[in-house]
C-alpha cells in the first residue's frame, strides 16, 4: 500500500453541490486524511477545475485539545483554537444572517466556531455532518474494519456541538454513506473521458482506485462524502429520523484501526439526549440510482440511465439495508429538508491521506 493515497471523495461532494445549484458561499479545508496545506492545494485545484467562484479558506490544522483547557494562570484559552477559516465562517454567518454548514471532515473548526463566535453560531441554520452509525454497527468495508475518521480526528469536537450547543444537527451516517457505491470501471471511465472535467476527476481518482486495486477491495467505491452533499439536494431520497446519540470520546493519537472504544452513534431508542437527525439508508434502489448517476453527471461523466443502474449488490456492502421508510419517516425528512436556497458553507478537507496500515473509513 502506498504511503500517500489522495482521498478525493470531498471534491466530488463539492461537484455534485455546485452541479445541483447549492449556493457554495465558501470551502473551509481542514487536518484530516491528510494535513491541512496539501489539503488547501487540492481544494483550489478543485474549485478551478469546476470554474467556480468558490473561496477556499486554511481551517484547523489540529484537533482540539481532548479536554477542555480554560485556563492557565488565569489566561482563558478557548481562543487559540480560532483560525482563518473559523473567522470566515463568522463572518459568512454575520453578512447572510444564517447557513446551512456541510460538514464532511472533523468538526473541529465547526466546534472552535461555537466555541468563539456564540452570536455567529446562533446563525447556523443546521450543521449537515458525514458522522456516525447506527449502535454496533461494524465499520467494515470489505471484511476491513474501520472507525469513524471524522469523529475519531476529533471526538471532542463532535461532543461540543452535540452537548454545548442546540444548532440543529443531521447525522449521515456510515450506513447510509457506504451504500450506494460507484463502480471502479465508472470512475477509470473518467480518466479516459474527453470532457476535461471528468479527466480530472478520473485522473485524481487513481491513486484511490490502485490502492484498493492492491488491497483487492472489491468492484464498488462509495463516495462517502457526496452523500452528505446530496442530502442538501434530494433529502427526500434519504431515510432519515429523530434519534438521540452516544459519544465515547478518546484521543484521537491513541486510536487504533478498528477501535470499538471511541464511537459515536445515532438511534431513536436513545431518548435521554437532545435529538437530532439520523439518516440511514436511501428510500429505493431508484433513489440510490440517483445519487449514483448525479455524483457521475457533475463531474462530466455520462452516468448511467435510471432503468440500468449498476448496483453492487454482490458486494459485502450493506445492499440488505434499503428501507423503505414509513410513512412517518418520509414525513418528517420532507419537513426536515435542508433548504437549498440560503447558501452553504462546506468545510472540506478536499484531499487526503491513508497512512499505511491505518485503516480508518477513507472519509
Ligand atoms: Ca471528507
Amino acid at each position: 500500500m502506498s504511503t500517500s493515497v489522495p482521498d478525493i471523495d470531498d471534491s466530488y461532494a463539492l461537484a455534485l453541490a455546485l452541479a445541483n445549484g447549492v449556493d457554495v458561499r465558501g470551502v473551509v479545508t481542514t487536518m484530516g486524511n491528510s494535513m491541512v496545506k496539501p489539503t488547501m492545494v487540492t481544494a483550489q485545484a478543485t474549485v478551478d477545475a469546476l470554474g467556480a467562484d468558490v473561496p477556499v479558506v486554511q481551517g484547523a490544522e489540529v484537533w482540539l485539545p481532548v479536554e477542555a483547557q480554560q485556563t492557565t494562570g488565569g489566561v482563558d484559552l478557548t481562543g487559540t483554537c480560532v483560525n482563518d477559516g473559523v473567522r470566515f465562517m463568522a463572518d459568512q454567518l454575520r453578512e447572510t444572517g444564517g447557513l446551512t454548514i456541510l460538514a464532511i471532515g472533523p468538526l473541529t473548526d465547526v466546534a472552535c466556531l461555537a466555541m468563539n463566535f456564540p452570536e455567529e453560531a446562533a446563525l447556523i441554520s443546521r450543521i449537515v455532518a458525514l458522522v456516525g452509525s447506527k449502535p454496533t454497527t461494524v465499520f467494515e468495508l470489505f471484511g476491513t474494519p474501520l472507525v469513524d475518521f471524522n469523529y475519531i480526528m476529533d471526538p471532542r469536537a463532535e461532543q461540543v456541538i452535540l452537548e454545548e450547543t442546540n444548532i440543529p444537527f443531521t447525522a449521515i451516517t456510515f450506513d447510509l454513506s457506504s451504500l450506494a457505491p460507484i463502480p471502479i470501471p465508472e470512475l477509470e471511465r473518467l480518466a479516459s473521458s474527453s470532457d476535461p472535467l471528468a479527466r480530472f476527476y478520473g485522473e485524481s481518482s487513481m491513486p484511490r482506485l490502485e490502492m484498493l486495486k492492491e488491497i483487492d477491495f472489491g468492484p464498488a467505491y462509495p463516495i462517502f462524502d457526496a452523500a452528505a452533499a446530496w442530502h442538501l439536494i434530494r433529502p427526500q431520497d434519504q431515510v432519515c429520523q429523530q434519534a438521540g446519540y452516544r459519544l465515547q470520546t478518546g484521543s484521537p493519537a491513541t486510536a487504533q484501526a478498528g477501535e470499538t472504544d471511541i464511537y459515536d452513534w445515532f438511534s431513536p431508542e436513545i431518548t435521554e439526549t437532545r435529538q437530532v437527525l439520523s439518516c440511514t439508508g436511501f428510500t429505493s434502489k431508484e433513489a440510490a440510482g440517483r445519487y449514483q448517476n448525479a455524483i457521475l453527471r457533475a463531474v462530466g461523466g455520462v452516468g448511467w440511465s435510471d432503468q440500468d443502474v449498476p448496483l453492487n449488490d454482490e458486494s459485502p456492502l450493506r445492499t440488505d439495508e434499503w428501507a423503505a421508510p414509513t410513512e412517518e419517516r418520509a414525513a418528517r425528512t420532507d419537513e426536515r429538508a435542508a433548504p437549498t436556497d440560503e447558501g452553504t458553507l462546506p468545510t472540506d478537507e478536499g484531499v487526503g491521506r491513508i497512512d499505511e496500515g491505518a485503516d480508518r473509513a477513507p472519509w
